[in-house]
């Protein structure tokens, strides 16, 4: 096996090498309702940095790790729910794919004090770290950690590349966006050499779904509307629907990919009503081919990338749709 050659060799690493280095405690956290490529970062920089053993690493993720996630080495060691006001601060915060600190779900005293690294691939990210790696070149922040591993000298093993491996696989849309370069199917065989499991991998992140997790899919897809002479389609999963299927927001994971998936489709629009506050949305964008989802989110005040981004509005559904759709329709107007 040959030693694995970095996606880009220009990123500078050194200063969180160094931060890292001199921390006696370190927190490794991601964004809200976690995805593959949070939960699968994280895990992989987790088992890398308990290798020196000294117990001073742990990991708090506001809403925990995803069921499909939880095969992951490690993830039983993610402390959910708010932060303990009374818990002793660390030196250092690691945030990992996370575009906006708001995004992190804790209380802004949390980061009063640690330095926060802030390593992320997201083009909108707003910078909020005391160091910032952004690149959006990557086509995952998992990719970032495999440079990251290799710049720390720290080889790979089954651990590593089966958090790298699935960050990856959820980020790319199973190795098919514009962003799976020549390199990263490079790194891919990497990880697998290093012990990566395709198949075992896709059997739990996609075809591990509950029974409540298909009846949400049948009541969402049932809502589809056509807008934009075929060129948007929209899905929705209102309160009525979770409390209809006994189904939870982790079993809406991919629903809006099947809106994307329709012929002639240019952009899939998701609406799912919030958990906790009351008329307030999560509005998801998959853009195909011409449009960038991320500008389109972003003009509604959230961020992404150019085929998957989101944003949160409040209001009743019909108004949220509304301003969404002057959105949408804008950005299909040029093309
Ligand atoms: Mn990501």
């Amino acid at each position: 096996m040959s030693a694995p050659m970095t996606l880009f060799s220009d990123v500078n690493w050194q200063p969180v090498i160094d931060a890292v280095r001199q921390a006696r405690s370190i927190v490794l956290i991601t964004h809200c309702n976690p995805d593959g490529d949070g939960i699968g970062s994280q895990m992989a920089l987790y088992d890398a940095l308990i290798a020196a053993g000294d117990g001073r690493i742990s990991m708090h993720n506001r809403d925990g790790v995803p069921r499909i996630y939880s095969f992951l080495e490690h993830s039983e060691q993610v402390q959910m729910g708010d932060w303990p006001s009374d818990a002793a601060k660390p030196d250092v915060i690691i945030a990992l794919d996370c575009g906006a600190r708001g995004r992190l779900g804790m209380p802004d005293e949390w980061f009063e004090g640690p330095t926060l690294i802030n390593i992320d691939h997201h083009a909108s990210n707003r910078l909020f770290g005391d160091i910032n790696i952004v690149d959006a070149r990557y086509c995952s922040t998992g990719a970032m950690i495999f440079d990251l591993l290799i710049a720390m000298n720290m080889p790979l093993n089954k651990a590593r590349a089966s958090g790298i491996y699935v960050a990856t696989l959820t980020d790319t849309a199973s190795f098919r966006l514009a962003s799976t370069t020549p390199a990263v199917y490079r790194m891919a065989a990497d990880l697998v050499e290093a012990g990566a499991e395709p198949w075992p991998i896709s059997v739990q992140v996609y075809e591990s779904r509950s029974l409540s997790g298909l009846h949400i899919m049948t009541a969402c897809l049932d809502t589809l509307e056509m807008r934009d002479d075929g060129r948007s389609a929209w899905v929705y999963v209102t309160d009525d629907i979770y409390r209809k299927t006994g189904a939870d927001v982790e079993d809406t994971e991919g629903l809006i990919d099947y809106a994307r998936s329709i012929d002639g489709v240019e952009v899939a629009v998701f609406i799912r009503s919030d958990e906790v506050v009351a008329e307030r949305w999560k509005v998801s964008f998959r853009g195909k081919t011409c449009v960038n989802v991320g500008a389109l989110a972003g003009e509604l005040g959230g961020g992404g990338h150019v085929h998957a981004a989101g944003c949160q509005l409040t209001g009743t559904l019909d108004e949220v749709r509304a301003r969404v759709q002057v959105a949408v329709s804008r950005s299909l107007s040029s093309f």
